[in-house]
């Protein structure tokens, strides 16, 4: 039997599953955990993201000077190191940011605009989640090219670490890439690969989103840099990525999307692509060998699903 699966962008409405594991209120080490007022503001924000429904205009959040505070912390540390580690993809989006959607240190950006941004570079669109969204629901998203970005902002004893994706995790790690024609392309076909499948092979899409969207390398000009959200927003470990500590594997779906991985410390090991362009076709060829009975194909003009 075929698990349920969007078919319009309207469906996504019900691809809400939260995992709260790692929720201030769950996570006794979460940062935020005996921090009342932090947990209130934080399920304040949450509660607007799960009324939110698709096509109504993105909630405006009004953030506090000591949000604002924690968000500047995170870009100033961040922006120094990007210009030696980030991938080239990478940086330009940044900069597009900066000059034609208010990025900077100053505030945090509203998804409001973000989104209107990505819509004209990629046709990626926003949407706000509560949370840590299941795997399932969260890349069935993508095959609509939405993107579920959480609202709230990490707690503020902790601005280099959060152990719940945040707004500096999203803001900073994800929307540069999804600006870059080819990552968001990549990104959706991971998402169309994943309509449908069975557990084991949505576990296995998960873990390869894992060492590609979140933790991937690739190289340029003979360099090895990083492209991976849970890298670029996250200065410790994008240091240590690209120290000679870890270890590197050339990236190969199959091999890659059985590779355990730590959710709780540093990757010991990280996939290295020889480019987008390479990883894409990779990847193409993984999905196909993937078993269903039916195959799909996005029809962007009415935002829906063919299914054959
Ligand atoms: N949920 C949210 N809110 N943000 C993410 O980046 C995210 C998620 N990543 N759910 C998913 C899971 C990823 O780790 C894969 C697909 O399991
Ligand atoms: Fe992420």
């Amino acid at each position: 039997k075929v698990p349920w699966f969007p078919r319009k962008i309207r469906d996504l409405d019900k691809c809400n599953l939260l995992i709260t594991k790692y929720d201030p209120d769950m996570d006794q080490d979460h940062p935020g955990f005996s921090d009342p007022e932090y947990r209130k503001r934080r399920c304040f924000i949450a509660e607007l993201a799960a009324n939110y429904k698709q096509g109504e205009p993105l909630p405006r959040v009004e953030y506090t000077p000591e949000e604002v505070a924690t968000w500047r912390e995170v870009y100033r540390t961040l922006r120094t190191i990007y210009p030696d580690l980030a991938c080239r993809q990478f940086l330009g989006g940044l900069q597009q940011l900066e000059r034609e959607c208010g990025y900077g240190e100053d505030g945090i950006p509203q998804l409001r605009e973000v989104s209107a941004f990505l819509r004209e570079k990629t046709g990626f669109q926003l949407r706000p989640v509560a949370g840590l969204l299941s795997a399932r629901d969260f890349l069935a998203s993508l095959a609509f090219r939405v993107f579920q970005c959480t609202q709230y902002i990490r707690h503020a004893s902790a601005p280099m670490h959060s152990p719940e994706p945040d707004c500096c995790h999203e803001l900073l790690g994800h929307i540069p890439m999804l600006a870059d024609k080819e990552f968001a392309q990549f990104s959706q076909e991971i998402g169309l690969a994943s309509l449908g499948a069975s557990d084991e092979d949505i576990e296995r899409l998960s873990t390869l989103y894992w060492f590609t969207v979140e933790f991937g390398l690739c190289k340029q000009n003979g360099t090895v840099k990083a492209y991976g959200a849970g890298l670029l927003s996250s200065y410790g470990e994008l240091i240590y990525a690209l120290s000679n500590e870890p270890e590197y594997k050339p990236f190969n779906p199959e091999e890659t999307a059985i590779q355990p991985y730590q959710d709780q410390t540093f990757q010991p090991v990280y996939f290295v692509s020889e480019s987008f362009e390479d990883a894409k076709i990779k990847m193409r060829r993984y999905s196909s060998s993937i078993q269903r009975p039916f195959s799909v194909r996005y029809d962007p003009f009415t935002c829906s699903l063919e299914v054959l």
